[in-house]
């Protein structure tokens, strides 16, 4: 089924993440892909100085009130990095009005890695995107943005009872469906864990090297498949898989070490 799915996030023109991930991504699945350049950076923020920003928050707003009268509805909204707390509303007010009924919110609250906001973020955006993840079907936090959610230390080492924590405190707080990236509990191994009605973990392979951008790799895969498919749990393997395709590709190229090779490996998703 031809699906229509509007994706929220900055274009970083270089580097590898955000909408220049998301967009190709999504069109590979045979989704149609509307866009909404919340920010446009001349790079992502990570290892590169003097960035430039350019705030999209008045035309984006502009662009809401024009799809909104022009009635343009979608199957679902997949947000990433925004940039501003002010685009959260923008966000809110396009699901009020133009989500189809029965159809998702997906939010990745991309904002954290390793224990650390990104730069430019502060306690204002974490909190303006505990809003927007609540108001969320489906969130697709790492380790550090769901610390940053719920109030809770961050730890570089953790066991499984450190999860399943986090789970509970998502549920007391009112999150529906959680998928946790990045979780790791050994040094050979890493994973996802699906958090429904139930906790599933599912385990891969962990290359000790680690790239910029497949937290946007992983949530547009998901995005994608799950729209195909409508499974979460296969869905959220599906990403893991691809994901760790993608960093093994870019391996091969030792010069290339600011996002992953992504575009080598769409003809999978494509083909399916
Ligand atoms: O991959 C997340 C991301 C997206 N966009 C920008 C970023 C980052 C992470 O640092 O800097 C601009």
């Amino acid at each position: 089924m031809y699906k229509r799915i509007l994706t929220v996030q900055d274009i970083s023109c270089f580097g590898q993440c955000s909408l220049t991930v998301a967009l190709p991504i999504l069109s590979a699945f045979s989704h149609e892909t509307v866009i909404l350049p919340s920010s446009i950076l001349s790079t992502h923020t990570m290892g590169f100085k003097d960035f430039t920003f350019h705030d999209m928050s008045n035309e984006i707003n502009k662009i809401k009130d024009h799809w909104i009268k022009e009635n343009i509805t979608f199957d679902s909204i997949y947000t990433g990095y925004l940039g501003k707390s002010e685009d959260v509303d923008v966000v809110l007010d396009i699901k009020r009005n133009l989500l189809r009924p029965n159809s998702k919110l997906i939010v990745d609250p991309a904002m954290a890695d390793f224990g650390h906001l990104y730069p430019g973020f502060d306690n204002d955006y974490v909190e303006k995107m505990k809003v927007l993840a609540k108001e969320a079907d489906i969130i697709l936090p790492n380790i550090s943005e769901a610390c940053l959610l719920l109030d809770v230390e961050y730890k570089e080492k953790y066991d499984e009872t450190y999860v399943r924590g986090i789970f509970y405190k998502f549920k007391e707080n009112g999150y529906k469906t959680i998928i946790l990236t990045g979780v790791s509990y050994d040094d050979e191994s890493t994973g996802v864990v699906v958090f429904d009605t139930s906790m599933h973990y599912y385990k891969h392979r962990k290359i000790a090297k680690s790239y910029h951008g497949t937290g946007d790799v992983y949530s547009s895969v998901f995005v994608g498949q799950y729209l195909r498919s409508n499974d979460l749990f296969e869905s959220a393997k599906y990403a893991a898989d691809f994901t760790l395709k993608c960093i093994e590709e870019t391996m091969k190229d030792p010069s290339h070490n600011y996002g992953v090779e992504f575009e080598k490996l769409l003809y999978l998703v494509t083909k399916q």
